[in-house]
């Protein structure tokens, strides 16, 4: 197999200010820090490891270019890019919507990068140039509905690449299966009524955005029955997480029958992850990578993209990245979870009642997929 790999220099550079969650304020009590939780050196931290681990050897390297003002148009009203672009030429940047997730001068420049990365994956992989593609894009994006940017996100990468698909590429069926741990509200937002993708977000209920991602929002008008939420109870880890996608997931798939899957892949639903309470551990996103890849294979020649979107424990995302790039490229670097004499024991490898209660929930509600 051949496997794409894309990472850009500028993916390091974006610039999550010196604020924790809003902007530093004495009165307020937040103190300036100088790593933000979602400082891109994490996932630089992934980068570097595939380079230092020989990993590197085994892919086939893909460049990006920016996302075209089109490309983004398919899924972003304009005054939401001309906002972006025209705030990314103030001298201290702009953020991207929900005053909570600032970006630098020149970010709106790094944010249509990372759309057109993802865009460059899709290509390749559905062009034939390779089996199946990591692109390893910043800032995220699965946040960023069609007027507003949140939680980091300036544009919806994965939704520019599937419009991209759709409308470039010719395809007729596109699925997105989201497993970073927080909602996938922006695919959502900007697909609800499209009969042509179909939105699976798996997280952590109520983690980010608060007030979404719950079973019953389903799709409406032609994409009735193309969104499907499967909201987690905190706690959860390898064993729910695979549970969900042999359940629910991948009968979905099979029944949409889509011809390309994008994953907007985070690792923040990892054990050692700041952000959010689920335990997943390196040896699980390796093993969810092997279903969805094996299940792609099935249903779609093979044809995945994954998408990097969060993630935030500089320590443990190298680790969880290097399974799941190493499962898609078939090779072992013989670097193992440097973490696992701390995490291995701790569990999330047995399923609990009210975990399978969750997941069967989500699965008796998917709706008619066909
Ligand atoms: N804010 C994402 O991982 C983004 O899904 C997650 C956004 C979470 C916003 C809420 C939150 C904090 C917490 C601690 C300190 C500062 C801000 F889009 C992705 F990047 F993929 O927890
Ligand atoms: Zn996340």
């Amino acid at each position: 197999t051949r496997t794409g790999y894309l990472w850009n220099t500028l993916y390091g550079w974006v610039d999550t200010g010196s604020g924790g969650l809003a902007p530093s304020s004495v009165a307020a009590g937040l103190q300036p820090i100088s790593h933000h939780v979602a400082h891109p050196d994490t996932k630089r931290r992934l980068h570097e490891l595939v380079v230092a681990s020989g990993l590197i050897e085994h892919l086939h390297e893909l460049s990006a270019s920016p996302a075209s003002r089109a490309d983004v148009l398919r899924v972003h009203d304009a005054a939401h890019v001309d906002r972006i672009i025209a705030e990314g030429a103030q001298p201290k940047g702009g953020d991207a919507g929900d005053g909570v997730s600032p970006f630098g001068q020149g970010g709106d420049a790094i944010a249509f990068l990372a759309a057109g990365g993802a865009i460059e994956a899709t290509r390749a992989v559905v062009s034939g140039e390779v089996d199946r593609a990591y692109a390893l894009i910043n800032p995220p994006g699965h946040h960023a509905e069609r007027a507003l940017g949140r939680g980091f996100c300036i544009f919806n990468n994965t939704a520019v690449a599937a419009a991209y698909a759709l409308e470039e590429l010719g395809l007729e069926r596109v699925a997105i299966v989201d497993w970073d741990v927080h909602h996938g509200n922006g695919a959502q937002d900007i697909f609800w009524e499209s009969p042509q993708v179909l939105n699976i977000s798996l997280h952590q209920n109520r983690c980010f955005p608060s007030d979404s991602g719950f079973r019953d929002e389903n799709g409406g008008g032609e994409g009735a029955g193309r969104s499907v939420n499967i909201p987690l109870p905190p706690g959860g880890g390898n064993a729910v997480y695979e549970y969900a996608l042999e359940q629910v997931v991948i009968p979905a798939l099979e029944a949409f029958e889509p011809q390309l899957i994008l994953v907007p892949c985070g690792f923040d639903a990892a054990i050692m992850d700041p952000l959010a309470r689920m335990m997943v551990r390196a040896d699980g996103f390796r093993r969810l990578t092997r279903l969805i890849t094996d299940a792609a294979e099935r249903i779609c020649d093979g044809r995945i993209v994954f998408l990097q979107e969060g993630g935030y424990s500089p320590y443990y995302v190298p680790c969880c990245g290097l399974g799941v790039i190493e499962e898609l490229a078939g090779v072992t670097t013989g670097i193992a979870d440097a973490y696992e004499p701390i995490v291995g024991a701790m569990g999330g490898d047995e399923l609990l009642a009210h975990e399978r209660e969750a997941v069967d929930a989500a699965g008796a509600l998917l709706p008619g997929i066909t």
